[in-house]
């Protein structure tokens, strides 16, 4: 853990002061933004990332950060700063008065140690639980007096270098029951979740699959902050939608899901229907007992996804199923002016580089850049599982400082970059090669789209005209083209972005509407 974002002020000076020469330290021009680079250099290096806000305020501004870090199970050290110990109950200028009560309900546990001694405890304390499953932030308030004391030299050597290892295995007896009912069922379907990819369980969920000639699904796009399956791959049926009723109606003719590294499941807009068709069983596998005890139907299992499914892949045998048929081949659509999602993400789907990440803020393009993307490779794929905006620029960041050999690639509506426009910044400043595609329809396109599912009319505020992002771009020194030719010119300037050694912004009108494929 050598680097820290954030974003400082006079109570986190003190922590700052002779920062080691082998630590990196990021600077987020507004603490939303520094959560969510956290929150994007966390999953992209798998390791524990690390944020420092300013007290109160600060931790304030990132608290729709910490709530996305959360729902993508990141773990994330967050630490803010205090007031001195001896003004605190006099409650001094910039007291965080109750500190371990601001982040709470986000959190895996608030505190403030109630010496200066039990800071490096703390710490460490936070550093393990946050990297331990369910993964996810947790919070330390640390008074800025507490720098200038000295840490306790026992503890402090026996807590540093400490390892916590917590993946822990399934119970062998269901995952041979498991195993048997897998094998029997005439009709399964494999559902892949985010936690596949957090796992590195990838090439064992293919495994599983190819062995059990399974169709599989993906979870719900909104709640799926990365992906358990490639998209690509021969047995992939595609996203399941994320209503009960929908996603119901999709699994009719199973007779066993199997729904691994997700929560049962991201439902998202309330369209109600049975929970399961008639004659299927589902059984879950998850690292999160939360996960397991909150899902309204089916069995779970509890316990490391890729253990649990290396036990299932060694306790089945090869199957002649048929796993029926592969999805079409994605097409740009009809050529429109300005273009379509559907088109945009094609031309994207041209310029991408074999290797590319993508970090995807767009909402009515969102399924269209998954159906024409296909993306095949693990850790290539970053989505916000909470909903919040803000997320996609500020991980983007992360994501690409996390992976410099890799591009990265924001897809981002010019409605949301707007949460974390300041990312801009710091992607110049830390000079990463990220390009960021903002897709600009002049509207909250989605928010239209439920507005008719929620039937709704005549709600104000769903409108942007005039705003664009190339001019903002320059202003935080970032490169930036508008594209008005359509798909072709598209590609092109994509491919100069992606092959720029530094950030660079494209933006193209697009057609408002949902662009579904
Ligand atoms: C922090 C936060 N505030 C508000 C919302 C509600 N919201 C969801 S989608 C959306 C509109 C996004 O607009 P844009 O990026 O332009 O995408 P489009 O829907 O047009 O594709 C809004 C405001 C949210 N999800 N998160």
């Amino acid at each position: 853990m050598t680097t820290v974002f954030g974003n400082p002020g006079s109570t986190e000076l003190p922590m700052l002061a002779d920062f080691p020469e082998d630590f990196r330290y990021v600077l987020g021009l507004q603490e939303a933004v520094a959560v969510g680079m956290a929150d994007g250099f966390a999953q992209a290096s798998g390791t524990v990332g690390h944020v420092n806000l300013h007290t109160a305020p600060g931790l304030g501004n990132g608290m729709g950060a910490i709530f996305n870090a959360q729902a993508n199970h990141t773990p994330l050290l967050v630490t803010a700063g205090q007031q001195a110990r001896e003004l605190i109950t006099l409650q001094a200028n910039l007291t965080n008065r109750d500190a371990a009560r601001v982040p709470h309900p986000l959190v895996k546990s608030s505190y403030e140690p109630p010496r200066a001694a039990d800071v490096p405890l703390a710490l460490a304390r936070a550093i393990h639980l946050a990297d331990t499953p369910a993964r996810g932030p947790a919070f330390v308030s640390i008074p800025m007096d507490d720098w200038d004391a000295e840490a306790p030299a026992d503890t402090t050597a026996a807590t540093v270098g400490r390892s916590v290892t917590a993946a822990s295995g399934p119970d062998p007896d269901a995952m041979n029951a498991l195993a048997r009912r897998l094998e029997a069922a005439s009709n399964p379907v494999f559902v892949a979740g985010p936690d596949v990819d957090a796992s590195d369980a990838w090439d064992v969920a293919v495994a599983l699959v190819e062995r059990q000639c399974l169709p599989a699904f993906a979870t719900p796009a909104p709640g799926g902050g990365r992906l358990g399956f490639p998209e690509g791959h021969p047995n992939f049926r595609g996203i399941l939608p994320p209503a009960i009723g929908p996603l119901s109606d999709t699994l009719k003719g199973r007779d066993l899901v199997l729904v691994v590294g997700s929560s049962v499941f991201p439902y998202y807009p309330n369209i109600p229907g049975e929970l399961l068709p008639a004659g299927a069983e589902l059984v879950q596998i998850t690292s999160d007992a939360d996960e397991a005890a909150r899902a309204p139907m089916g069995d779970a299992i509890v316990g490391d996804v890729k253990l649990a499914l290396l036990h299932l892949l060694g306790a089945v045998g090869e199957s002649s199923r048929d796993p029926g048929e592969s999805l079409p081949e994605p097409v740009p659509g009809e050529e429109t002016d300005p273009i379509t999602g559907t088109a945009a993400m094609n031309a994207l789907r041209e310029a991408f580089p074999e290797d590319g990440i993508v970090v995807l803020e767009a909402p009515s393009s969102t399924l269209a850049l998954r159906n024409q993307l296909r993306i095949s490779r693990p850790g290539s794929y970053y989505f916000a599982a909470g909903g919040g905006l803000g997320f996609g620029l500020a991980a983007a960041v992360g994501v690409q400082l996390a992976q410099p050999g890799r591009r990265v690639i924001c897809v981002v509506g010019e409605g949301s970059a707007q949460y974390a426009i300041t990312a801009l910044w710091s992607a110049g400043a830390y000079a990463t090669p990220l390009t960021v595609l903002v897709l600009r329809n002049s509207e909250y396109a989605i928010l239209k789209w439920f507005s008719e599912i929620e039937g709704v009319t005549g709600v104000p505020g769903l409108d942007l005209p005039s705003l664009g992002c190339t001019t903002v771009a320059e202003g935080y020194g970032v490169r930036a083209r508008e594209v008005t030719g359509g798909r072709d010119e598209l590609v092109d300037a994509l491919r100069d972005a992606i092959e720029a050694e530094e950030p660079r912004l494209v933006e193209t009108p697009v057609a408002p509407g949902m662009w579904l494929f």
